[in-house]
């Protein structure tokens, strides 16, 4: 695997849950793997879940790994092509990408949509020169349109948390307010429409996904309708595509309560954290019983350690 940026790069999903679940069973069973290489995971916004999980999943695989915060130990780093080097960043992302590639074996990045301009983030411009420049394997830690490791994690804890062979997953929009990135519905989309799962996506006019990976899923607009017979409800916030970036809505008739999990199945609650409580989602059901928010960061370790173990299986 050289690189892992979407659910394509995964291949047969069932296949990826099975090594998943023997990933989990017996972590330590390839920890002389990773020996002598190094992964370095570079950050240009905030962690905490991803740089623990991504960092234990290396070391379960016996690597060396070197975590940079850009923002905080690293030269500001310019992206643009062409541009007079003028301003507050020092060093481009054209020398400052191959030169990481040296230093390693595999890069993990995160690096957020900006919401400056709708087709940078959609043509991923940051995290295709360091597919293009790095000269090593790339993860994606959460890109500016995808979050795969996420997804991979919520699938797999579908998996292991279903009472039937083909659950309703309800995927739902709720109040926040900042404007946050698409990336972690949009995965979340691309994979369980991958997946034997009936998938419903809800929410306020004006939050359609990109339709790339709307497109195949049920969307419904009235969300106590879409919670009626749900097996698991995945609870996230995301700014509007449509009017890029923009807070359309804070309605708090959106957020996940009690009443609402009642139309349900008896569902788990998912969400990949950080939340904020309240505006999301109600006390009452993140403390919960149904709720699986802990285990579903668990897992993060677990997917981490399925895409890092492809990369030094096939270095
Ligand atoms: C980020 C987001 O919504 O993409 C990261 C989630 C994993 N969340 C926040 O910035 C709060
Ligand atoms: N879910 C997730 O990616 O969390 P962090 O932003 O803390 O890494």
């Amino acid at each position: 695997m050289k690189r892992y940026l979407t659910v394509d790069d995964i291949g047969d999903l069932e296949v990826a849950l099975k090594e998943a679940a023997e990933v989990k069973a017996n972590p330590y069973k390839w920890d002389t793997l990773g020996k002598n290489k190094t992964i370095v995971l570079i950050f240009f916004n905030s962690s905490l879940r991803t740089r623990l999980s991504t960092q234990k999943a290396a070391m379960n695989l016996g690597m060396n790994v070197i975590v940079l915060d850009v923002n905080k130990d690293g030269w500001k780093l310019e992206s643009e092509f062409g541009v007079i080097m003028d301003g507050d960043k020092p060093e481009h992302l054209r020398e400052a990408v191959p030169v990481i590639g040296r230093y390693c074996d595999i890069i993990g990045v995160r690096s957020f949509a900006t919401f400056e301009d709708k087709a940078a983030d959609y043509e991923e411009r940051i995290l295709n020169q360091f597919i293009e420049f790095a000269g090593v394997p790339i993860i994606s830690m959460e890109s500016a349109t995808r979050h795969p490791l996420q997804a991979f994690a919520d699938l797999f804890t579908i998996e292991e948390h279903k009472t039937k062979a083909r659950p309703k997953v309800v995927l739902t929009w709720a109040p926040h307010p900042r404007a946050l990135p698409q990336a972690v519905p949009n995965s979340f989309a691309e994979w369980m429409k991958k997946a034997d799962v009936e998938f419903v996506i809800t929410h306020p006019k004006g939050y359609e996904l990109a339709p790339e990976f709307s497109e195949g899923a049920t969307i419904e607009y009235d969300q106590k309708k879409a919670f009626e017979g749900a097996d698991f409800i995945y609870a996230k916030n995301w700014s509007s595509f449509t009017e890029y970036g923009q807070i359309l809505s804070k309605d708090m008739s959106w957020t996940v309560n009690e009443e609402k999990m009642a139309l349900t199945n008896n569902a788990k609650f998912m969400h990949c954290l950080p939340v904020r409580r309240n505006m999301i989602v109600t006390d009452g059901v993140i403390d919960s019983p149904n709720s699986i928010v802990i285990d579903e960061a668990e897992n993060r370790v677990i997917s981490a350690q399925v895409v890092i173990k492809r990369m030094l299986e096939s270095l």
